[in-house]
């Protein structure tokens, strides 16, 4: 009995360890990309395949230098993404029309982690 709390115990160990603590993108480190979390969000053609996307989110930083609009987005059932903050790839004038704070409606393209706006619409 002891041994099999013993098991457990580190099973669950093991697998917060697998969890790094930057899925929360505080939007501090400029244009590094952001990782999500092992297995979260991660298929097999991630790499690979663009996939198009749309989400709602509130914007928690802009770097026009970067060319980056950073959004606390609600989760992406196409995508399978849970809500997180992270970096998207945006034109000046799609940067130019968003301000920190604005909760956003937007639409992106996909490839993995690496994620540009298409068309981003701030909503009331
Ligand atoms: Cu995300």
């Amino acid at each position: 009995m002891k041994i099999h709390i013993l098991l457990l115990t580190a099973t669950l160990l093991t697998a917060c360890s697998k969890a790094p603590d930057e899925v929360v993108d505080t939007g501090q480190r400029g244009a590094e990309p952001m990782q999500m979390a092992d297995g979260v969000g991660a298929s097999a053609d991630d790499a690979a395949t663009t996939t198009k996307a749309s989400a709602t989110g509130t914007i928690e930083a802009i770097d026009a230098a970067a060319g980056k609009i950073t959004i606390a987005h609600e989760p992406v059932p196409s995508l399978q993404w849970p809500a997180m903050t992270m970096g998207f790839r945006a034109t000046p004038e799609q940067i130019a029309s968003v301000q920190v704070g604005q909760t956003v409606r937007f639409d992106f393209e996909s490839k993995g982690m690496d994620a540009a706006i298409t068309q981003i619409v701030p909503v009331e």
